[in-house]
């Protein structure tokens, strides 16, 4: 297929934790997945991260970890333009302008905004509040056709339309309008504690991460909730049982199987066999992940070549976008 031809995938995850199961099967998966199909661009939000208190060192740390896990998982440096948000300076030149057409109103509804001020009361600064502004222009920046991201991110993603759809009734076609792109199977991985949460960093106990040890996860599938009554029967009803639902879509996401084969798979066997087995499939999944993350850290020449020539092509597009945003705004060119 001729370069020019393939439609435009792009998306972040922010370094403000080590990786986790979530984040590979609602998200990274998805990525890996379509890497020949697409013209592909996915980086570091190193940038969102500091919308909540950091310590230097550890977020410099996770993200070049950040970096080699999206490589071990997958992500070809020759066929994925990988780069560290920071890098590209176009991101805040147009949050800056993209700031300027997000309304208020708008920011209020956030539920991520709403989540972390509840979390972080003690500073609640004016990046949460904005963020999704500078979302915006990480999306549209690089023109892309599809934000492939968990369901999570849906209300951000549709924000950044409205933006653009606001922008170019204005300014006429200055930015594609860009459709999220969400996948069935894996796209809310609950916490394994707590069946009502999303599994998220800020809840290590209920949180697989991407290199934890593999007795850690399996020790963590075994304590997992199930549900309150007694039926000890692998069934999917995710109402009445959460927890097994959960644990069934892991499952399913791995092994390609329907949530009706599963419950053939493991009937009259109970959750003692079931969630050891799950976690089983896991720790494999995730076994040649982790060798690979360690090799590739083990190799800091080769991680500096791939951000460097990342952080060149992006912003090689970003400008051309930023210029034309720009112009159409009536700011001077130098
Ligand atoms: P936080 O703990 O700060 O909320 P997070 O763990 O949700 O962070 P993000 O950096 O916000 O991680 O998310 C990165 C990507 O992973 C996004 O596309 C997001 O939708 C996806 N993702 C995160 N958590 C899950 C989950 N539990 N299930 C499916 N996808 C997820
Ligand atoms: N908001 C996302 C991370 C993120 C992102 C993006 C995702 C920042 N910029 C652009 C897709 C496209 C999050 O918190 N998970």
């Amino acid at each position: 297929m001729n370069e020019n031809a393939k439609k435009v995938m792009l998306s972040g995850i922010q370094p403000s934790g080590d990786l986790h199961l979530g984040n590979y099967l609602g998200a990274i998966r998805n990525w890996v997945a379509r890497t020949d199909e697409f013209d592909n661009y996915y980086f570091m939000a190193d940038m969102h991260t500091i919308t909540v208190r950091q310590t230097p060192a550890d977020l410099r740390r996770r993200t070049l970890e950040q970096l080699a896990q999206y490589i071990a998982c997958g992500l070809d440096p020759e066929k994925n333009t990988l780069f560290i948000q920071s890098h590209v300076p176009e991101h805040a030149q147009l949050g800056w302008v993209l700031n300027c057409y997000t309304m208020f109103g708008e920011l209020s509804r956030m539920t991520q905004f709403k989540d972390k001020s509840s979390k972080h009361s003690e500073n609640i600064n004016g990046g949460l509040f904005t963020y999704p502004a500078l979302m915006a222009a990480d999306i549209l920046l690089y023109q892309p056709d599809y934000v492939p991201v968990g369901e999570d991110q849906k209300q951000h993603c549709e924000l950044t339309r409205d933006v653009a759809i606001r922008f170019n009734n204005i300014y006429g076609d200055v930015f594609k309008v860009p459709e999220p792109f969400i996948q069935k199977v894996g796209a809310r991985i609950m916490s394994l504690g707590n069946p009502s949460s999303k599994m998220s960093k800020s809840d290590p106990a209920g949180c697989v991460f991407l290199l934890e040890k593999p007795e850690d996860i399996l020790r963590k599938f075994k304590k997992a909730v199930t549900d309150s009554d007694t039926e000890n029967c692998v069934r999917y009803a995710p109402e009445e049982k959460p927890g097994v639902a959960n644990l069934m879509g892991i499952y399913a996401a791995i092994t390609g199987k329907s949530y009706a084969e599963i419950e053939t798979e493991f009937a009259g066997k109970g959750y003692g066999v079931f969630k050891p087995t799950v976690g089983e499939a896991v720790v494999e999944m995730l076994r040649p992940i982790q060798e690979e993350t360690r090799r590739i850290l083990a190799d800091k020449a080769y991680l500096e070549s791939v951000y460097r020539a990342g952080a060149e092509k992006a912003s090689y597009i970003a400008s051309k976008t930023l210029r034309k945003v720009y112009k159409k705004i009536g700011f001077v060119a130098r």
